[in-house]
């Protein structure tokens, strides 16, 4: 992705920055509200804990909106929408910005399931701090057809413009993950390359991503350095895990160590941006 990158916009994000913002969520355990999905619920609550964050799955219609006004930042996450967990969504939502609270919306399957592609757009409108969803969901926020279920079928660059736009309207970042996860605020771009292919053989782990970008997004008031400090630590980890595991049952747990061990200096010295 060298040659794509020359042809982008340039971006002031360094290693260091990354690497503090890191810093700073492993020393302020952040406390994420996570309104979230029942596939993915307890591996964003584990990964949330390995980074150091503290996770709280407060989604009930009843307390949602009073948690959002205390947490730190909140994930709201559209994988397997029922009315109540909707009702939570839209308790939780209008709190955390009542509040200041940094909010980050997973579209899952935006533009090809009708009921939450309504909800997802009525969303965009309380302007999440980040936007983070696979290139078919950020497609179908912007008005195209959706993915397969919630797995994408497009490449993450056919999705930058439609990310920028939507950058554009909400004034926060969106993160378009895939083999290379591209990141934008609507001016700068950032490309990160890391991973691992067995990041798509475990559900939820796009979820779990999320999760780590609303526990970044409560350390720095910059939802772009936010997105791409989380998503550099959990896709360096991970190449670390890809490396010393034989499949993805080995690889998730490893994926916990790795997290729990990478340390800023690491990420400063390993990350290309
Ligand atoms: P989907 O909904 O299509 O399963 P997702 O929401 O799970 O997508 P992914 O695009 O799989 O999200 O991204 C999750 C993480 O996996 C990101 O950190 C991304 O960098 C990484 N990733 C995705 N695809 C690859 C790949 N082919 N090689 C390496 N890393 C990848
Ligand atoms: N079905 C509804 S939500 C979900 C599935 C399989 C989890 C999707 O997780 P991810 O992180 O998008 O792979
Ligand atoms: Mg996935
Ligand atoms: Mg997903």
């Amino acid at each position: 992705h060298d040659a794509e990158r020359r042809e982008l916009p340039t971006h002031d994000l360094d290693a260091d920055a990354l690497a503090d913002t890191w810093e700073r969520l492993r020393t302020r355990a952040p406390l994420v509200q996570c309104l979230t999905n029942r596939v993915a619920t307890a591996l964003s609550a584990n990964v949330l804990l390995a980074a150091g964050a503290s996770p709280a799955m407060v989604d009930t219609p009843r307390e949602a909106r009073f948690f959002a006004g205390r947490a730190d930042a909140v994930l709201v996450n559209l994988g397997t929408p029922t009315e109540e967990s909707m009702q939570g969504i839209a308790e939780a939502v209008p709190g955390a910005v009542e509040a200041g609270t940094p909010w980050v919306l997973d579209p899952i399957g935006a533009g090809g399931l009708p009921w939450r592609s309504g909800i997802a757009q009525d969303l965009l409108g309380h302007r999440p701090t980040i936007i983070r969803g696979n290139a078919s969901e950020v497609l179908g926020l912007g008005g195209g057809g959706g993915g397969r279920g919630a797995d994408s079928t497009d490449r993450p660059e056919s999705a930058l413009p439609t990310a920028r736009e939507l950058a554009g309207r909400t004034g926060g970042a969106v993160a378009v993950s895939g083999e290379v996860d591209h990141l934008t605020d609507g001016e700068r771009v950032v490309l990160l390359g890391h991973g691992h292919p067995w990041l798509t053989r475990v559900t939820g782990a796009g979820c779990a991503l999320g999760a780590l970008m609303a526990a970044c997004s409560a350390v720095t008031e910059d939802p772009l350095l936010a997105a791409a400090a989380a998503t550099a630590a959990y896709t360096l980890a991970a190449e670390t895990s890809g490396a010393t595991s034989c499949g993805p049952g080995s690889f998730v747990a490893s994926l916990l160590d790795d997290l729990h061990l990478l340390e800023p200096e690491h990420l400063a010295g390993r990350v290309v941006l």
